[in-house]
């Protein structure tokens, strides 16, 4: 038995998982290979700090994707973005809090306050909750993301308003990206995995959003999507 635990939420349409915090995480470890035994949790609620991911190591439990990187960077000495300059540390932290802190919202968005998105989420974000429980723990869910989405400020916009704030962070990041072939030039980093989790539970996945057109208008984005499913998931390809 491995003495890495690492709890997810579930996947769906060939995703390991559909949380993009998860996915960062899950694509992290295929990237450096680093031995695990990964577990789908049901919900988020039994990790420390009842959000996932989370991992258990040494008997101990540890919560938030970058936080458990950034441990892991350390206990194993692995460290795909120690070719990085300075420069490119502080552009990749902007890249990640752009995806993590802005973009992701309006992914939540779309996922919890779409209509014709809700079924579709309780078949799969909440599709391993046993289904009496689901049937009272989903509109609570709802109206617990729904509060989230408030108090970040994103859920205070018109949809319009959400979009244009979307269009804004993938224009910036397909900029940001050029030629690449990565993020960062020719070699793959922990920028790529977080761009990835998300633009991947984006456009890979059946929740409609305007931000599938979005990503598509961009065909270095595209293109890249696919070279990073290619090099990190070659068997969902
Ligand atoms: N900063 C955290 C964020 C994790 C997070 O928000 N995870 C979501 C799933 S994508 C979650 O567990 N949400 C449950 C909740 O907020 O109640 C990380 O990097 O791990």
């Amino acid at each position: 038995m491995s003495a890495l635990k690492v709890y997810h939420l579930p996947g769906a349409w060939g995703l390991v998982t559909v949380s993009p915090f998860c996915l960062k995480l899950d694509s992290f470890l295929r990237m450096t290979g680093i031995e695990h035994q990964s577990i789908t949790a049901t919900t988020p609620f039994p990790g420390p700090k009842k959000k996932a991911p989370w991992i258990e190591y040494k008997g101990q439990a540890l919560g938030d994707s970058t936080m458990i990187i950034d441990f892991l960077k350390s206990e194993y000495g692995i460290d795909p973005d120690a070719h990085l300059s300075d420069a490119e540390r502080g552009t990749a932290l902007a890249i990640q809090r752009l995806i993590e802190e802005n973009l992701y919202w309006a992914m939540v968005y779309d996922r919890w306050q779409r209509d014709e998105n809700w079924p579709i989420l309780k078949g799969t974000v909440l599709g391993s909750i046993p289904a009496p429980v689901r049937m009272v723990l989903a509109p609570l869910a709802r109206r617990g993301v729904t509060k989230q989405l408030a108090g970040h400020g994103m859920g205070l916009h018109s949809p319009a308003e959400i979009e244009a704030i979307a269009a804004k962070d993938i224009g910036a990041l397909a900029g940001l990206l050029g030629n690449g072939p990565w993020f960062f030039g020719s070699q793959i980093s922990t920028a790529d995995a977080a761009v990835y989790s998300l633009l991947a539970n984006i456009a890979f996945v059946q929740f409609n959003s305007p931000m599938k057109a979005m990503i598509e208008g961009h065909s270095g984005l595209t293109d890249w999507l696919h070279r990073f499913r290619q090099e990190v998931y070659p068997e969902h390809i």
